[in-house]
């Protein structure tokens, strides 16, 4: 092979078109479709006592109106639980269109149909829906106390509940390690709700030709879309086609399969026999998506006089919002990888999600993590605080050895297998961040701190994942893989592996995910998975091509295949690259149709290869083409690891925030694009960011949300964003061919973390809660 492209900064392929505007996002499509609006509840809880149409039908351009009672049984239904995990022992989801009552704001009640949004709108206007108002359940503490409840059969609010017990070497539970412990230490910590946000919300447009249905969705999980629409309309999967055309962002929210309003815009559209297109707006993204964050932790924690945690009990009480779809993930995901890099003596964590009338949870980057990562190293903080040692120095002794992996954690995973650590080099990591940040030679001053925060994540989790590789008789090789993407770089990574897995120049391959057209069997692109999952898929895929291109070419050039190799897609005897043969032609022997680009190769190709009176042209067992599947399916998840420093200056006066350095050590095993992953990571600490210091979701007591708009909802801009400088730590994972790990999320997980260090570094004060304003700050210190 000539060229080598895994592990090179190659330039992101996608970004010309991206950049110049020429990406085909959902709203780009369907020009000539009806458009679909939604009557949404303006209340949090409230039972419908009657629904009026009526004033609304006059209005020229209206199509139809349905009600939950317009629906058919199948489409009607409530939607699937989409993690039915025995945690979940009250597992509520919503009706696609409200049924006799509404839990949050937002919640969709009428849809509408009309030539045009506009229409759309105004009938939605018309329409009287008349409530009955209810109490609303709006925060952890309320719903937790279960006086009011969100669904009446759901008591204490409680839906799911938790607990898992790791214990000590010498046999002890938790509570036993912390009472005998030398030292103990209790606080309580909050996160509040954020959101995805991603800049485009969700949108469908579908259309029926009377056989078949295409469906173009704004999501993370094409083909869990099309099962799920598949299965909701009663249609055979192969009469269904669902495409992820260009997504503006999905950070986690476009995972949830299906949307209410991805079942009812495809059932209208073959209803009404038009084509029809629903795209959110940004305020119903607010209100009718799905937050994350929202979390309350107590902590109870036991060790000796080095720092070493002997005990730790965690106790977590989650919001999972009005329904639960998916949101029973997050705190699973907090509550088994909480222990991030380090060894703890006995561990208990006990979790309770309780229903709130706001809207529902699904997981949002980090899913959990930045809740956990924020719980633990706070523990490490405050241990060193304590004792008054140096931050680092309580984490180092606490740290997981490079000789103990495999190093099981004795938890069970959200999967449902054991949760242990592959591969990774904790103290080292520790001696990496410290040198760039330069930890040592930091001298704090008032208004001026430094903070870390260290993780670890698992990534590439399975079941399976899937990519299919073909060559054409024009030496192009196009890949496909069933899984999503919203901006990852995909269409560069994967390119990287097939054109240095197949010896050709990468701008001859080309590749296409989402598209169920092409790739019918995928999961989804979520928890970091892409790479771990599709990356090696592809590599199996393309393995089968090469493996058959050599086959062939062997029998074309006399050679035993063993001795061939291919580079810059010629196909030659190694080390004598005058007797080839190009891909091209090997992709015209592979079909005894003989179906060449042009005449040299048509002419040269006709009676050539392997047909021979004896042997039919196809030989059983084989298959026309040159092309191959494969599938990766990985025994468990692989664990990517992290550490972030940072240095905040706070004003005297204003108690503004400033975060002045940011420094990233990261490791997701071997980088197949280590520019991409710097830009993942970097997204990712910008949304940190914004978790720490801006992002919040400000409900009022009657479950309004306040700042629904992004005029109101604060998010950091580049300029409160520092230079990331990020540095890379390369421990293979020994789970996958590719030794790869994911390092999607990893940018955010433990920033709320890092600040909240470096923020008592510089003020001298304790920050149990984020995000924290200027104002908070103002607070904390005493005014
Ligand atoms: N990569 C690499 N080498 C590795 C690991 C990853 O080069 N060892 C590259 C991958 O090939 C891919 C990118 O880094 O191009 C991220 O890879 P991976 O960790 O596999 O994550 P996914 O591709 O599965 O993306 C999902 C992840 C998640 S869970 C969220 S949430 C998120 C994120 O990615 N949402 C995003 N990054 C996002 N980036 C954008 N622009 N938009 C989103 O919605």
């Amino acid at each position: 092979m000539t060229t080598k492209l895994f592990g090179e900064p190659v330039q992101r392929r996608e970004d010309p078109r991206l950049l110049a505007g020429h990406g085909r996002y959902l709203d780009d499509l369907g020009s000539g479709a009806l458009a679909v609006a939604f009557v949404r509840s303006p209340h949090a809880h409230a039972r419908i006592r009657d629904i009026d149409v009526a004033p609304a039908l006059d209005v020229d351009g209206l199509v139809a109106i349905y009600t939950w009672e317009d629906l058919p049984e199948r489409v009607g239904r409530p939607l699937p639980l989409l993690i039915p995990h025995p945690a979940l022992t009250h597992g509520r989801t919503a009706y696609p269109l409200a049924r006799d009552v509404v839990r949050h704001v937002g919640e969709p009640v009428v849809m509408v149909v009309a030539t045009d949004r506009y229409l759309a709108e105004d009938v939605c206007a018309l329409i009287e829906v008349d409530y009955e108002p209810l109490k609303a359940v709006v925060g952890l503490e309320e719903a937790a106390h279960g006086a009011a409840l969100v669904h009446d059969d759901v008591p204490g609010n409680v839906g799911a509940h938790l607990v898992q017990e790791v214990l000590s070497a010498a046999g002890r539970g938790a509570a036993e390690a912390i009472e005998a412990a030398p030292h103990t230490l209790a606080f309580r910590l909050d996160i509040e709700r954020s959101a995805s946000t991603p800049l485009e919300g969700r949108g469908v447009y579908a259309r029926w030709d009377g056989t078949d249905l295409r469906v173009y969705s704004s999501t993370q999980t094409s083909t869990s879309v099309r099962m799920a629409i598949a299965a909701a309309l009663g249609l055979p999967l192969p009469h269904v086609e669902v495409i992820a055309p260009d997504v503006g962002g999905g950070f986690g929210v476009k995972i949830v399969h299906p949307w209410p309003e991805e079942i009812l815009v495809p059932w209208a559209a073959m209803l009404l026999g038009r084509e029809l297109k629903w795209t959110e707006d940004r305020r119903e993204h607010f209100i009718a998506a799905a937050h994350e964050r929202g979390q309350v932790q107590h902590v109870r924690v036991g060790f000796d006089d080095d720092g070493r945690v002997l005990g730790l009990d965690v106790t977590i009480l989650h919001d999972h919002g009005a329904y639960t779809p998916y949101g029973i993930i997050v705190p699973i995901i907090t509550a088994t990888q909480l222990l991030g890099p380090y060894r703890i003596g006995a561990y208990r964590v006990e979790f309770s999600a309780v229903y709130t009338n706001t809207v529902q949870v699904t997981p949002y980057r980090g899913a959990g993590r930045p809740q956990g990562v924020f719980c633990m190293e706070r523990t490490m903080d405050k241990i060193a605080r304590y004792l008054g040692k140096d931050r680092t120095q309580v984490r180092e002794v606490n740290f997981i050895q490079p000789d103990e992996f495999p190093y099981d954690q004795g938890m069970i995973f959200q999967d449902g297998r054991p949760l242990i650590y592959d591969s990774g080099d904790y103290p080292r990591m520790l001696r990496m961040v410290k040198e760039l940040i330069g930890w040592d030679d930091f001298r704090p001053a008032p208004g001026r701190g430094i903070g870390i925060g260290c993780y670890v994540e698992g990534t590439g989790v399975g079941p399976y994942e899937g990519g299919h590789v073909q060559i054409t008789s024009d030496g192009r090789v196009h890949v496909s893989t069933g899984l999503t993407s919203q901006g990852q770089g995909h269409e560069t990574v994967f390119a990287q592996i097939a054109a240095d897995r197949l010896g050709v120049p990468i701008e001859r391959v080309s590749v296409v995910t989402g598209d169920t057209r092409r790739f019918g069997y995928a999961v989804g692109t979520f928890a970091s998975r892409a790479a771990v999952m599709s990356g090696n898929a592809i590599a199996l895929a393309c393995a089968k091509v090469r493996e058959k291109a050599l086959r062939i070419a062997g029998d074309a050039l006399e050679a035993d295949p063993a001795d061939l190799t291919i580079s810059e897609g010629l196909v030659h005897v190694a080390g004598s690259p005058s007797a080839s043969i190009p891909l091209s032609t090997v992709a015209v022997l592979a079909n005894p149709l003989r179906y060449a680009f042009d005449e040299e190769t048509a002419k040269a190709t006709q009676f050539a290869g392997t047909a021979s009176p004896d042997r039919p042209p196809v030989a059983e067992g084989e298959e026309p083409g040159l092309e191959g599947r494969g599938y990766y399916s990985p025994i468990r998840s692989t664990f990517a690891a992290g550490m972030h420093a940072a240095i905040v200056e706070t004003d005297p006066l204003t108690a503004e925030i400033k975060v002045v350095r940011y420094v990233v050590v990261h490791d997701c095993g071997k980088l197949i694009n280590p520019m991409i992953v710097e830009g993942q990571i970097h997204g990712g600490v910008a949304q940190g960011i914004g978790g720490a210091l801006y992002e919040r979701m400000a409900y009022d007591a009657d479950g309004q949300l306040q700042n629904a708009s992004f005029m109101d909802f604060l998010m950091p801009y580049a300029t409160e964003v520092p230079r990331i400088e990020t540095g890379h730590l390369e421990t293979p994972s020994p789970l996958n061919p590719l030794g790869i790990k994911g390092a999607g999320e990893a940018g955010v997980i433990p920033v709320s973390a890092v600040i909240a260090s470096a923020l008592e570094d510089a003020e001298g004060i304790e920050i149990d809660r984020m995000p924290i304003s200027p104002s908070e700050l103002f607070d904390l210190r005493g005014g």
